[in-house]
């Protein structure tokens, strides 16, 4: 039976880079494994990284899963008929609801399918912004997102575990347990694989899939998402692309101070730069750079979700782009609309 594993949860949590570590456990496990991507507008760095690693993956684009359920039902046939048996999905990081709007729809109208436990990762340090009295620059209605993706979540999975000492670990153990006592929660880390197995196990062997229907404001909702402002862009180099991590390191620290200036707190900011991948995934957060295998064109892909409005956001990118001599193509810079949802079940 064609198995649909959904990996949602925040901006920055570690749902592509899971996607990528799960596809090829499974496929050295002589599984066809299909990836499916999702954002609001094209040019998606996840995709593209993904395609880098060699992997199937199809992309939903132009609006969420939960609002375009009939595009997110055409990209699952389409890598079914191209062989692939295990489907693994990652919804956009702004969305929740996914419980009501995809994994009860998918099991009424698509019974042929297997759907496995909604998994939502979080990120340790929004987590605890969550949960305890971190100081946060998040907007309070991006957190009541972050909020309801957990409470409706049939696993929790902390991840990022690799960059948390024991007493973070047994702090957050406590947290997960004491707001959540009738879930499988827990740890674990997509960089180093802690924690991977035992979850890909319990969720391909288990048939509660979608069993909380989260109540859900979807004004604040709507306006969680609606403070985020959006960019997608491609961009050419002048110069070329050698030494590209060294320029993407400094490229997106170059925007990390650009943001400071304003105080703009980041969702997720993600590029591709010739053959180096970067993140960055808080304001205060590290620039993340690393190599990975050479892309098929010298192009710049940049996706940036920052809090901040899609006017000031682009004329910040343009000027950056322009600084470091980088040629836009094309570019795309929206607020998330109000989510209007397909289905909803509600029970
Ligand atoms: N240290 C560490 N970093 C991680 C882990 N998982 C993801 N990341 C980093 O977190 C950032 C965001 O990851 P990504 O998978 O793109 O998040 P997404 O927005 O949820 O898809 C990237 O810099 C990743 O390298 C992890 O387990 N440990
Ligand atoms: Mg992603």
């Amino acid at each position: 039976m064609t198995k649909i594993i959904l990996i949602g949860g925040f901006l920055g949590s570690g749902k592509t880079t899971l996607l990528g570590d799960v596809a090829k456990r499974l496929t050295a496990k002589g599984h066809k494994v299909g990836l499916i991507t999702n954002d609001q507008t094209a040019d998606l760095v996840d995709t593209k990284l993904l395609e880098a690693g060699a992997l199937n993956v199809s992309e939903v684009h132009g609006s969420c899963f939960c609002c375009n359920f009939d595009g997110f039902i055409d990209a699952i046939q389409s890598l079914l008929k191209q062989g692939a048996e295990i489907i693994v999905a990652e919804p956009v990081g702004s969305c929740t609801d996914l419980s009501a709007t995809i994994v009860n729809p998918l099991k009424k109208f698509h019974p042929e399918w297997d759907v496995a436990p909604l998994t939502v990762l979080a990120d340790p340090h929004r987590f605890l912004e969550v949960f305890s009295n971190v100081p946060s620059k998040v907007d309070p209605d991006a957190l009541y997102i972050q909020k309801i993706q957990l409470e409706e979540a049939d696993r929790i999975a902390v991840n990022k575990a690799d960059t948390l000492t024991k007493t973070d670990k047994e702090q957050i153990l406590v947290l997960l347990k004491t707001a959540y006592p009738d879930k499988k929660t827990g740890l674990i880390s997509a960089k180093t694989g802690e924690g991977i197995d035992a979850w890909l196990a319990d969720i391909q062997s288990s048939n509660d899939a979608g069993t909380t229907i989260a109540e859900v404001d979807y004004d604040k909702y709507a306006h969680g998402e609606a403070v985020l402002g959006w960019l997608n862009a491609t961009a050419t180099v002048s110069g070329g692309t050698v030494d590209a991590a060294a320029k993407l390191q400094t490229l997106l620290t170059d925007f990390q101070n650009e943001l400071r200036k304003v105080n703009s707190e980041v969702g997720h900011v993600k590029a591709l730069y010739g053959n180096a991948a970067g993140n960055l995934t808080a304001l205060d957060g590290v620039v993340d750079v690393r190599e990975i295998p050479p892309a098929k064109s010298a192009s710049v892909v940049f996706n940036a979700r920052v809090q901040t409005s899609p006017e000031t956001l682009e004329r910040t990118v343009r000027d950056l782009f322009a600084k470091h001599g980088l040629k836009v193509e094309t570019l795309k810079c929206l607020m998330p609309g109000r989510p209007n949802p397909t289905h909803r079940f509600s029970k």
